[in-house]
């Protein structure tokens, strides 16, 4: 690893009186119970870093590659253990599969344990052909009107399941570009029917303990419909296979101004919210830094999040899949997955803030202002104090984005694999 711990130390060391006076500052103005019941729950909560975001990303007309980007999963690994070393936020990793075999198991999971990673959810791929896959999913997969298009991608499936099983992941999640691109295409009902039926075979071979996730999404470009388009159809997918079955929500997957914090509130509220894929957007499914555009809707989120979440005594940092979906087009990977890690943590400590009693208690009185105020004052609050002492207190760097420049840890990166390496991924 191009970073040692005696260099957080030293880092921190130099930082830490400019650190105290706002942390004590802050500090007294939340009170002692406050700040510490927060630092608490954000030195828990992990963020999984997805393997296909590690290298720069690319849209359809192209791809300006960085340099030093991991050539394989040893090296994508290599770069979650970076980056939680430098947060201590990261300690999941996501994979998909066929961009991140694990050929090796036991070994593969060895690595990440000896960074302090685990496996979050795997995702299968059968939104693109393979190489050397017998048939193609230009007409989907699961939907397919051919019975051996759709056996192939219940296979495939499975095998990302039985990888995953191997690297102690607990959970799929299937996102499928399913659908048509012209009117008449489709019987959206017998596309929904088939759809359903391979996701209840592959629903079969889950182990006791995993979940599936169902992604939906509302649009592809050139497509005039989706498989699992919204919410409501993951949720009937969902509800349809099983107590096993959630549904995730990839927050580009919207159509343009839709009240996510409203369908995270009710998917909680019926128990069938599994997991997050975090990125921000203006227009479409643009898969930028978490917080970057709408950082008050990621605040809103979190709202209900925190809110449905102890309303059922669930557990913040385990009993919901935490991950970052994004693409990096035009900033250092790293860097860019250490702002989405940033900004989601600061999303979710000003929604620890919130005064809920006193918010119920407008609400119950129609008080609008007081409790639009409630809300406002918790988001207006500068919390970054409080995240910078959470990592200080877990023995990450006070600024990591500070200290990854002052290191030049991207120049060490390309040093070790080149200027030209390539990641496999987005
Ligand atoms: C999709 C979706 C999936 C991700 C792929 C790469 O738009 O967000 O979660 O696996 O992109
Ligand atoms: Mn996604
Ligand atoms: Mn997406």
């Amino acid at each position: 690893m191009p970073l040692e711990s005696y260099q957080i130390a030293q880092y921190n060391q130099q930082h830490e009186v400019a650190h105290r006076r706002k942390f004590e500052f802050l500090a007294e103005e939340l009170g002692s119970e406050t700040t510490e019941r927060i630092l608490g729950k954000l030195i828990d909560f992990q963020i999984a870093i997805p393997s296909w975001a590690l290298g720069t990303g690319g849209t359809r007309f192209g791809r300006f590659a960085g340099g030093g980007e991991p050539r394989n999963l040893e090296e994508k690994i290599a770069d979650v253990g970076l980056l939680h070393a430098l947060n201590r936020s990261s300690g999941a990793i996501s994979l998909h599969i066929p961009w991140d075999i694990p050929t090796d198991g036991e070994a593969i999971k060895q690595l990440a344990a000896s960074y302090g990673l685990v496996f979050d959810a795997m995702n299968s791929n059968t939104f693109q052909d393979q190489p050397n896959q017998e048939l193609s999913y230009k007409f989907g997969s699961l939907q397919h009107t051919d019975a051996a298009v759709r056996t192939q991608a219940i296979n495939h499936n499975i095998d990302v399941i039985r990888y995953g099983e191997a690297l102690g992941s607990k959970s799929l999640t299937v996102w499928l570009s399913d659908g048509s691109s012209f009117p008449g295409q489709l019987n959206f009902r017998k596309a929904f029917q088939r759809t359903l039926e391979g996701l209840q075979e592959i629903y079969a071979a889950l182990p006791a303990d995993w979940k599936i996730f169902v992604e939906y999404k509302a649009f592809e470009p050139n497509f005039y419909s989706t498989t699992v388009g919204d919410w409501g159809q993951s949720f009937l997918y969902a509800s349809k296979l099983g107590p096993k079955a959630y549904t995730l929500v990839d927050l580009g997957h919207h159509l343009p101004n839709a009240n996510i914090e409203q369908i995270v509130s009710l998917l909680l509220m019926e128990e069938k919210l599994g997991g997050f894929h975090f990125n921000d957007s203006k227009y479409g499914d643009d898969d930028l830094t978490a917080g970057s555009i709408k950082p008050y809707q990621l605040f809103l989120i979190f709202n209900e999040l925190v809110d449905g979440m102890d309303t059922r005594g669930m557990n913040h940092a385990s009993d919901l899949g935490w991950m970052i979906d994004a693409s990096h087009n035009v900033k250092d990977p790293l860097e860019d997955l250490l702002q989405s890690v940033e900004a989601i943590k600061l999303a979710y400590a000003q929604a620890l803030l919130v005064d809920r009693l006193a918010l119920e208690e407008a609400r119950t009185n129609n008080d609008v202002a007081a409790a639009q105020e409630l809300l406002q004052n918790a988001f207006r609050t500068d919390l970054r104090p409080l995240l910078a002492e959470a990592r200080l207190r877990a023995d990450a760097a006070l600024n990591p984005v500070g200290l990854y420049r002052e290191l030049s840890l991207r120049n060490k990166l390309i040093e070790a694999r080149g200027l030209k390496a390539v990641a496999t991924g987005l």
